[in-house]
């Protein structure tokens, strides 16, 4: 029994979703958990995953957590097309930019998405459920600041100390994704592996958000390749658009577009 615990505009998820359709995999079970409705907090769900955060599989009664672990479990449990490459260094390659989505892009991820269209859907729960869900995050969650720094981000968007800074990082990404593209076709060598996997959700993120114009106009040409790549496998519409609720998808596309001018002038792009 394979259970499949997400969100439709979670990339954490997204990456899972992605993982698994190219792996073969498909869950028995979808379980559809709304965090920006505050179900990541119901005690059934924490006693899947203690910090309150989407994906989370259970494998026959095994719960697996984390994102990046998932995928690599995914692709060592099933059979199915491999995700990692056999050469060690490419293996290395592929680890390092797991690593830099867990440790760095992924946070700076939540910050952009909040503060460019998740704060705005929040709002609409009105203050007195808005208090209560930005206080129910468990103090190790996204990252052990992120109820405090949640809460910042919610209530004072591009006002939140050091946003620049994190928009910032994830152009420096996109900047590091197209030197490597321009040496590869893929993001750790000549073929698809778990590192492009890794990497999708967070362009799509932008994607979704109306922000292209981060990669786009000779900005970053060897991404702009690639993701027109990834788009046109079999996978990514059901991995990445297809769970996301057409006002969901809506509501990214027109706060991201309100956004993007600021968004603009804090990156430098005329
Ligand atoms: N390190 C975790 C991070 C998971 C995570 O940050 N999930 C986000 C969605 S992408 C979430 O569930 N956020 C809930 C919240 O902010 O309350 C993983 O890779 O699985």
């Amino acid at each position: 029994m394979l259970e499949l615990y997400h969100h439709g505009s979670s990339v954490c998820a997204a990456k899972v979703r992605f993982a698994m359709a190219e792996k073969g995999v498909v869950p028995d079970e979808m379980h559809y958990i709304d965090i920006l409705k505050g179900e990541q907090f119901d005690p059934d769900y924490l006693k899947i995953n203690p910090k309150a955060v989407v994906p989370a599989l259970v494998h026959d009664d095994h719960i697996i957590n984390e994102s990046t672990v998932i995928c690599e479990y995914v692709n060592d449990a099933f059979d199915g097309p491999p995700l990692m490459p056999e050469d060690p260094l490419a293996r290395a390659r592929v680890r390092l930019r797991e690593k830099a989505v867990d440790e760095q892009l992924h946070p700076a991820c939540g910050e952009l998405t909040f503060v460019c269209c998740h704060r705005h859907i929040l709002m609409r729960l009105g203050e007195e459920k808005l208090r209560e869900f930005l206080g129910s995050t468990p103090d190790q969650s996204v990252t052990t600041t992120w109820k405090e720094r949640k809460k910042e981000l919610v209530r004072l968007g591009f006002e939140a100390p050091g946003i620049d800074r994190t928009f910032r990082l994830y152009d420096d990404y996109l900047s590091k994704m197209n030197e490597a593209l321009e040496r590869n076709k893929w993001l750790a060598g000549a073929d698809f592996s778990l590192a492009d996997v890794a990497l999708t959700p967070y362009v799509n993120r932008l994607d979704m958000l109306s922000m292209s114009g981060m990669w786009t106009g000779g900005r970053f040409p060897f991404v702009e390749a690639w993701f027109g790549r990834i788009k046109a496998m079999e996978s990514f519409a059901p991995a990445f658009l297809d769970w996301c609720p057409a006002d969901l998808t809506n509501d990214l596309r027109t706060f991201g577009a309100q956004s993007w001018p600021d968004v603009k002038q804090i990156i430098g792009i005329k």
